[in-house]
């Protein structure tokens, strides 16, 4: 046997056991956060300043370079347990702008299907420094809309108050999943670093091949 054919067959046999122990594996849910600046805007992400197992990083599946440098995403490794963790991501803008956040769960296909596992988390307790977030613990109740003041709510049923889950402050916090963010647009100044710190816990792991969802 030749170097070359050894080498394939360990590669292959390498992938076999790594997808065996995937699929047996249970999908956990993880959450993500995208960053949205306006087109002509340049994002610098701070790539070495999240958790081990978190990044940070520009979006660099868009074609045009103009939605490379404008946006950004940061996602959490798995989360396997039903605790509150710690996270927090940096960013920083070349110019004063404004920036959406978009709170939510990982984009994560379904195997079979193709079509998007509903990955569910909670977020409370959102802060940032350097930048001003409004109602970061959600306590603040907008009563007109029935959601929480200050926030972009995809559906207002993402509003948990007074749950049997508890949130990690108050009584409030949100629940969202990739389909279904929460969001804020924040001012930011020019070179000015951002620093994004939050509190998740896991909620729901829906598999596609699951849902009766249509
Ligand atoms: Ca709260």
């Amino acid at each position: 046997m030749t170097l070359i054919r050894k080498i394939s067959a360990l590669m292959l046999m390498a992938a076999f056991v790594c997808s065996a122990v995937f699929a047996e594996g249970e999908v956990k849910t993880k959450a993500r956060v995208d960053i949205e600046a306006p087109n002509g805007v340049k994002l610098t992400v701070y790539k070495k300043e999240v958790a081990p197992g978190s990044y940070v990083s520009n979006q660099t599946w868009h074609k045009d370079q103009e939605l490379k440098d404008a946006r950004a995403f940061f996602q959490t490794s798995d989360i396997a347990d039903d605790k509150w963790h710690d996270y927090k991501f940096s960013f920083s803008a070349d110019q004063d702008t404004k920036v959406k956040l978009f709170f939510r769960g990982a984009w994560v296909r379904d195997k079979e299907t193709k079509k998007l596992n509903e990955l569910w988390v909670y977020y409370d307790m959102i802060v940032a420094e350097g930048a001003e977030i409004k109602n970061g613990d959600f306590e603040e109740k907008d009563e007109k809309k029935g959601t929480p003041a200050g926030w972009i709510m995809s559906d207002k049923n993402l509003y948990v108050v007074g749950g049997d889950i508890p949130a990690a402050s108050g009584k409030a916090m949100v629940y969202t999943w990739i389909m279904k963010p929460v969001a804020q647009t924040i001012d930011v100044k020019a070179g000015q670093k951002v620093t994004i710190t939050m509190k998740i816990k896991a909620g729901e792991v829906v598999l596609a091949k699951d849902s009766t969802a249509k």
